[in-house]
C-alpha cells in the first residue's frame, strides 16, 4: 500500500474548505450572462468537499494500486476502477481543427449601442444597451494545438452571440482578405501551408517551399501575402488584433430592405504588433505568451474590448465600385464607405475548463440569426458546408448540443437520435405535420427568411471577370504603409523566401510582386539572391482612393492609452525614491508595475525603512515579458544592476526591441554600459529623451520610499483605475510623463535603425 501521509496535500477532505473558497471564485464571479448561467445549472461540477468516485458514481478507496492476486501478482480484470480510468484515458483526444487548431477563448457579453432595426432586424440590435453572451476563440491558422502563439500567421477572430433568436457566429480573421478566392482551392491552400508531407515540418510557419510555390502560381493570393507579411501577422497580443468578417455579408431589416454589410472589429486598445526578433524569441521562451496574457488580463479585470463596426453598401451602389465586393481577396476602402460602430464586445471571465468550452467550441459562419445573410461569395458559400462537416467529424454527431455551442433561447425540433443524444424530448410526435403532439412544435411561419435574391445563370465553373485584378489592392495596401511598416514587409518577404529552397519559387514570388511595387519586388531579389524582377505584367488600376490610412497600424494609432502594459522595474537593494512616484503612476493609468530582482527576496529600499517583494528575478523572466523597462537609481542598486548580466541582457534587448526604457540618476550608468549610442541628461539638461529613452537626473526626493502602498499589490496587478493617459499623466513629473506617452506609443520607430545594431 501506498503511504499517503507523504502524498502531500489535495488528497483529503482536510483542504476542502480552501478548494471550495477557489473554485467559488470561479463559479461566481464576474461574468454571469445568461450563457454561464446555463452552463453553471446543468454541467458545471465542483469537486470541493466530495470523494472520488468511478464514472458511474461507486466510491473509490485508492487510485494508486490496481487489483492484484497477491502483491506481486498479476493484476485482475475484475478491477473495474482501473478499467475505467484507462478506458476513458485511452480516448481523452479528439482530432484537433484541421485548420485554427490552437486558440484561446473567453465569456463575455455583447452590447448593443442602439437600435439598429433600420438595417437588421437582428434582435441583438434591437435596442440601446441590450446585452448578449457571447464566447470568442482567437487562434493561428497553421500550428497544431501545441504550437507557438507568437508565430507569423493569420488570427482567427470567431465569436458565437448567444441571441434570443438563437445563436450566430461570426467567423472572421484579423486580417480582412484571403488568400483564394473560390473555397475550392482551400484544401489546396491548406495543403500547402501546412507542414510538408514527407517530413512534417515545419510546425507554425509558412516559410517553406510549399507554401510559397503554391500562392507563387495563385497570383490572386498577392493582397492577402502583403497583409500576412505585415506586423498585422504579429501581435503583441491578442486583445490588440482587429476582427474582420472578410467576405461581404447582407443585413435585412423587417421590412426586407437587404444592404450589403463588412464586419469590422476595432480593439479598445489599439492594434500593436511584436517585432520580428521579438516574436522569435518569445515563441521559445513563453510559447504560451498570448493564451496567458489574455487569462491574466481578464483574471486581472482589465477586461478587452472591440467594437462591432458595419460598412453598409446599398444594393444599387456595389456595382459603382472599382472591384467586386463578392471576391474576398478585396476591401472597401473607409474612405469610400466608412465604418459605423454599432456595439461593443467585453470579454470578462475566463473559461472552467478547457476542453469543454475552447476545444470543443464549434463555429459556423452558416449559424445566422433572422437580419443577417450570407452573400453569394464564392469562398463563403463553400465554408457554409465545410465548418458542419469538419464538427461532425471532429466532435460528433449531436455535438450541437454540447453546453458550449447549445443556445440559451429553446430548441425545440423534431431531432432526436443520434451518437451521444443526451437530451430528453417528452411526448410521442418525431415528425411534422404531426396531430398526435397537437402539431408541436408547429411553425410559426415568421422564421428566418431568405432574402428573394433573382438569382438566374448557365451552369458553370468559371472565375468571374470582375475578380481578375490581383494586384491593384495589393498596391493600394503598400502604399499605404508608413516606410517603417514598409521596411518590415520586406523584411519578412526576405525571410520567409530565404527559408525556400527552389530558386524558381523564389523568383515567382519576385516576378509577382513587381506587380505591386518595383522597389519592393527588387530589394527582395537583391536581399536573397534571385534574378532583378521581370517586367510587370498587369497594370494596376486606381482603386477608388491612392492611400487609405487605416490600412496602415502606425497610421491608424491614438496612442491614448498604457493600460494593460507590462512595464518592469528592475530593482536592487537601495534603490531610490523614483520607483515610488513611477509605481504610482503606473497603476493609476492602469499598467502593471513588474518588479524584477536578481532572487526572490524582499528588496529594501535605499533609506532602509521600506522593502517590495519582486514579481520575477533577471534569471527567469525575459525582455519579453514585458512592454517597457524602467532603470531607478541608487548607488548600491546600480552597482549591482551593472553586474548582473541577466539584468543587461535585458535591458540591451528592450533597447532592441524598441520598447519604452526609463533611466534615471545613477540608473543612466546602465544604459551606457550596455553600449546605447543616445543623449541622456545632464545637470544642464535634466531631462531628455532620445529615441524612445528618457534619461532624467536629480529625480526623486531621496535615497527610498515606500512602494508598497503606490503598488496596491505585493505583485504589482492591478486593473485600470483609468485608462485615459491624459488624465493619468496630467500630475505627473516630465520624466515620468515622456516615460507614459512612450509606453503608449508601444515602440519608438525611429530607433529602428540603431537597434538593428545591437547585439543581443
Ligand atoms: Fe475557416 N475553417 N475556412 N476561414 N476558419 C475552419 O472549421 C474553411 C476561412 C476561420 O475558432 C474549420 O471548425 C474553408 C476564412 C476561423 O473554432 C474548417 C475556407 C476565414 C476558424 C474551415 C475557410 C476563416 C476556422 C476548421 C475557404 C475568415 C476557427 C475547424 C472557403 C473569414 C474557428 C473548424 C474556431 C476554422 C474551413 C476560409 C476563419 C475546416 C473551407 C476566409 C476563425 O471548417
Amino acid at each position: 500500500m501506498a503511504d499517503h501521509s507523504t502524498q502531500g496535500v489535495g488528497r483529503t477532505l482536510a483542504n476542502a474548505a480552501a478548494q471550495a473558497a477557489q473554485t467559488v471564485k470561479g463559479a461566481v464571479g464576474l461574468g454571469q450572462t445568461e450563457k454561464v448561467k446555463q452552463l453553471n445549472q446543468s454541467n458545471v461540477v465542483e469537486n470541493a468537499n466530495t470523494h472520488l468516485t468511478t464514472s458511474f458514481g461507486c466510491p473509490v478507496a485508492t487510485v494508486d494500486d490496481s487489483l492484484k492476486a497477491g502483491e506481486r501478482g498479476p493484476t485482475l480484470f475484475q478491477d473495474f476502477v482501473q478499467r475505467d480510468r484507462m478506458a476513458h484515458f485511452d480516448r481523452e483526444r479528439i482530432p484537433e481543427r484541421v485548420v485554427h487548431a490552437r486558440g484561446s477563448a473567453a465569456h463575455g457579453y455583447f452590447e448593443s449601442y442602439g437600435n439598429e432595426s433600420e438595417v437588421t432586424k437582428a434582435s441583438f440590435l434591437s435596442a440601446k444597451g441590450k446585452q448578449t453572451p457571447v464566447f470568442a476563440r482567437f487562434s493561428t491558422v497553421q500550428g497544431s494545438k501545441g504550437s507557438a502563439d507568437t508565430v507569423r500567421d493569420v488570427r482567427g477572430f470567431s465569436i458565437k452571440f448567444y441571441t434570443d433568436e438563437g445563436n450566430w457566429d461570426f467567423v472572421g480573421n484579423n486580417i480582412p482578405v484571403f488568400f483564394i478566392q473560390d473555397a475550392i482551392k482551400f484544401p489546396d491552400l491548406v495543403h500547402a501551408l501546412k507542414p510538408e508531407p514527407h517530413n512534417e515540418i515545419p510546425q507554425g510557419q509558412s516559410a517553406h517551399d510549399n507554401f510559397w510555390d503554391f500562392v507563387s502560381l495563385i497570383p490572386e493570393s498577392t493582397h492577402m501575402l502583403m497583409w500576412v507579411m505585415s506586423d498585422r501577422t504579429l501581435p503583441r497580443s491578442l486583445r490588440m488584433i482587429n476582427g474582420f468578417g472578410v467576405h461581404t455579408f447582407r443585413l435585412v431589416n423587417a421590412d426586407g430592405v437587404a444592404r450589403f454589410v463588412k464586419f469590422h472589429w476595432r480593439p479598445k486598445v489599439g492594434v500593436h504588433s511584436l517585432v520580428w526578433d521579438e516574436a522569435l524569441k518569445t515563441a521559445g521562451r513563453d510559447p504560451d505568451f498570448h493564451r496567458r496574457d489574455l487569462w491574466m488580463a481578464i483574471d486581472n479585470g482589465d477586461y478587452p474590448e472591440w467594437e462591432l463596426g458595419f460598412q453598409i453598401i446599398e444594393e444599387a451602389d456595389a456595382a459603382k465600385l472599382p472591384f467586386d465586393i463578392l471576391d474576398a481577396t478585396k476591401i472597401i476602402p473607409e474612405e469610400i464607405v466608412p465604418v459605423r460602430y454599432v456595439g461593443k464586445m467585453v470579454l470578462n471571465r475566463n473559461v472552467d475548463e478547457f476542453f469543454s468550452e475552447t476545444e470543443q467550441a464549434a463555429f459556423h459562419p452558416g449559424v445566422l440569426v433572422p437580419g443577417i445573410e450570407v452573400s453569394n461569395d464564392p469562398l463563403l458559400q463553400g465554408r457554409l458546408f465545410s465548418y458542419s462537416d469538419t464538427q461532425f467529424y471532429r466532435v460528433g454527431t449531436n455535438y450541437q448540443e454540447l453546453p458550449i455551442n447549445r443556445p440559451v433561447c429553446p430548441v425545440r425540433n423534431h431531432q432526436r437520435a443520434g451518437a451521444m443524444r443526451h437530451t430528453i424530448v417528452k411526448g410521442q410526435a418525431n415528425y411534422e405535420p404531426n396531430s398526435i403532439g397537437g402539431g408541436c412544435p408547429f411553425l410559426s411561419g415568421k422564421g428566418y427568411e431568405h432574402h428573394p435574391e433573382l438569382v438566374e445563370g448557365r451552369i458553370m465553373a468559371k472565375r468571374a471577370e470582375s475578380f481578375g485584378d490581383h494586384y491593384s489592392q495589393a498596391k493600394l495596401f503598400y502604399d499605404s504603409m508608413t516606410e517603417t511598416e514598409k521596411g518590415h514587409i520586406q523584411s519578412a518577404f526576405t525571410f520567409e523566401l530565404s527559408k525556400v529552397t527552389t530558386k524558381g519559387v523564389q523568383q515567382r514570388v519576385v516576378d509577382n510582386l513587381n506587380n505591386v511595387d518595383q522597389a519592393l519586388a527588387s530589394a527582395i531579389a537583391y536581399r536573397i539572391g534571385a534574378n532583378p524582377p521581370a517586367a510587370p505584367t498587369f497594370t494596376t488600376k486606381p482603386m477608388g482612393v491612392p492611400q487609405s490610412a487605416p490600412l496602415s497600424i502606425l497610421k491608424s494609432q491614438k496612442y491614448d492609452t498604457i493600460a494593460g502594459r507590462m512595464v518592469a522595474v528592475l530593482l536592487m537593494p537601495g534603490y531610490d525614491s523614483s520607483v515610488a512616484e513611477l509605481v504610482g503612476a503606473l497603476k493609476g493609468a492602469g499598467a502593471q508595475a513588474m518588479i524584477v530582482s536578481a532572487t526572490p527576496a524582499p528588496v529594501p529600499d535605499g533609506s532602509g525603512s521600506s522593502s517590495i517583494t519582486p514579481s520575477f528575478t533577471f534569471f527567469a523572466s525575459s525582455s519579453t515579458q514585458f512592454d517597457a523597462f524602467f532603470i531607478p537609481g541608487g548607488r548600491k542598486a546600480v552597482d549591482a544592476l551593472l553586474n548582473d548580466a541577466n539584468a543587461l541582457v535585458q535591458v540591451a534587448e528592450g533597447f532592441k526591441h524598441l520598447k519604452a526604457i526609463c533611466a534615471v540618476n545613477e540608473g543612466i550608468e546602465v544604459l551606457k554600459k550596455i553600449g546605447v549610442q543616445i543623449q541622456t541628461a545632464t545637470s544642464a539638461d535634466k531631462v531628455v529623451e532620445d529615441l524612445g529613452v528618457v534619461t532624467a537626473v536629480g529625480v526623486g526626493a531621496g535615497v527610498g520610499g515606500p512602494i508598497g502602498k503606490a503598488l496596491g499589490t505585493a505583485t504589482g496587478m492591478a486593473a485600470a483605475t483609468t485608462t485615459s493617459l491624459a488624465d493619468a499623466t496630467s500630475a505627473a513629473s516630465d520624466w515620468l510623463k515622456k516615460f507614459m506617452v512612450g509606453i503608449a506609443k508601444h515602440r519608438a520607430w525611429d530607433r529602428e535603425p540603431m537597434a538593428m545594431k545591437v547585439v543581443v
